[in-house]
């Protein structure tokens, strides 16, 4: 991987991603029109509920009438047993006036704490269910042993707890914390839990980017949400068997939020903690900003770019320098549609704007000949919609074994997302206990954006992606789609590494 590191005390960014830009939208643009041409209007009958293309709901602009609420840092505790403390558990949100909305949240009422962990640290974290049904703590995109991972095999009952050990052994990035019980999640992330994760760098492989949270330093949590008539988040009666969507936008847990900016540069960590909904966020005036991380940290190469298109549980970190940006105009991020999702109401001085210089240094490239030319060794087919969803033709079993691995070896995966009579949909598909790196999709480079560890992909109907995947510790780990309704109704496998 290239590292960035500091020149200067100056922040203007020196961008090699500028040529990239115009190839990475019309790459994205054709996977687009590829998808829209494999849909087959005439055999959506019996087929209402599918999420078609189409049919997903616009979201209702952001009035702009809340300050966006950032989540508290999980603080340490004092015992001598364990270091922090994560409950899951039920309250009320008023996202609407005169109502209080039933939410779930990690020590609080709604989404969780922002827990930050050092690159190499051990901690101990104490997790507890004060819901009324099973739940487990997944802490998705940390590479720790399959016993600590929180997949669906280790669910915790009712009034239950149990320790378990964090080791952040590896590069910085932004990462997060959900519930995987299965058959259950979708619902609990609907409601509510979740919560990010970071692992913060050393100096060696810290960029030198605004690091101060909450101020130059925020999280995103984007997520859509439907409320039935009383304003509740009444999943059974809601939910949609191919991934439940709303049009409500929320960003972390702030209807109609708003974003004081009071530094010049910020920087971003954008999740899509949706059920299902895919993002392509903008800025309003059409500028372009920064990519500097995906979901497992730095990218090879900073990459310059007017969209970024994520899908569920993927992450991306952006620099937006808001002192070039005309701030006679409105500012906000909106999605593709141009629905403004987080206005930004400008307010730093702009003299003040310091001026810094960011630039990566090569240590390695970002994939070895040897590493592109690793044969497939595991072959993973993604088919379906609704509850009709399969990996390789089978359903979840969790005691069967789908794959086996060893542990520190290199092997290549190929996920093909097999189109049906109707088209097929987008799978965003996620690996436990790895970052792995994109090789190809279909035989073609990633796109620059798409140069960095990763552990959720978004694979496109008909394509065919492949992915360098290790895993430095030893366990059971789950693979699945991250469209939440999907993995429950059993798209989902286990890798036993060894
Ligand atoms: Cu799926």
């Amino acid at each position: 991987m290239k590292r960035i590191l500091l020149t200067g005390a100056s922040l203007l960014l020196i961008l090699a991603g500028c040529t990239n830009t115009v190839k990475e939208k019309q790459s994205k643009e054709h996977r687009q029109m590829k998808h829209e041409e494999n849909m087959d209007h005439e055999n959506m009958e019996g087929m209402e509920d599918h999420m078609d293309h189409d049919d997903i709901p616009s979201l209702k602009a952001s009035k702009g009438t809340q300050e966006l609420s950032i989540p508290p840092l999980l603080d340490k505790q004092k015992s001598p047993d364990f270091d922090y403390e994560v409950v899951a558990q039920e309250g009320t949100t008023q996202f609407f006036d005169g109502t209080q909305t039933k939410t779930y949240g990690y020590n609080g009422n709604l989404l969780g704490p922002t827990v930050r962990l050092k690159e190499g640290e051990t901690v101990k974290v104490k997790v507890r269910n004060e819901l009324n049904e099973p739940t487990t703590f997944h802490w998705h995109g940390l590479e720790i042993p399959g016993s600590e991972d929180g997949g669906p095999q280790d669910e915790i009952q009712p009034g239950k707890s149990k320790i378990v050990t964090l080791k952040a052994d590896q590069p910085a990035a932004t990462l997060w914390y959900h519930p995987h019980p299965h058959q259950l999640t979708s619902k609990q992330v609907f409601k509510g839990l979740g919560g990010m994760l970071y692992v913060e760098g050393t100096d060696r492989n810290s960029a030198d980017l605004p690091k101060n949270y909450g101020v130059d330093d925020i999280p995103l949590i984007f997520q859509d949400r439907i409320f039935d008539k009383d304003h509740q988040l009444n999943y059974d009666e809601l939910m949609n068997s191919d991934g439940t969507i709303g049009d409500v936008s929320l960003v972390n847990g702030t209807l109609n939020p708003k974003l004081t900016v009071t530094q010049p540069v910020m920087r971003f960590r954008i999740l899509n903690g949706s059920n299902a909904r895919n993002y392509t966020f903008r800025l309003s005036n059409g500028a372009s900003f920064t990519q500097v991380a995906s979901d497992g940290g730095l990218l090879d190469e900073p990459v310059e770019t007017d969209e970024l298109t994520l899908s569920a549980s993927e992450r991306s970190e952006i620099l937006i320098d808001f002192s070039k940006l005309d701030s006679d105009k409105p500012i906000a991020i909106t999605d593709k549609q141009g629905n403004v999702l987080l206005p930004f109401d400008l307010n730093f001085e702009s003299k003040a704007a310091k001026n810094s210089t960011v630039s990566w240094a090569t240590v390695e490239p970002f994939l070895t000949k040897k590493e592109k030319d690793l044969p497939v060794s595991k072959e993973i087919e993604l088919f379906g919609m609704m509850d009709e969803v399969t990996i390789n033709g089978k359903k979840f079993d969790p005691t069967r074994i789908d794959l086996k691995q060893e542990k520190s070896v290199s092997e290549v995966w190929e996920i093909y997302n097999k189109p049906d009579h109707m088209g097929g949909m987008i799978h965003p598909f996620h690996i436990h206990g790895t970052q792995f790196k994109i090789i190809s999709r279909d035989g073609k480079d990633p796109s620059s954006n798409e140069q960095g560890l990763k552990d959720s992909v978004l694979i496109e109907p008909g394509e065919r992606v492949k992915l360098l995947v290790t895993f430095p510790e030893k366990g059971i780990y789950m693979y699945h789609c991250h469209i939440l309704e999907h993995e429950d109704n059993g798209m989902m496998g286990q890798v036993e590494v060894y």
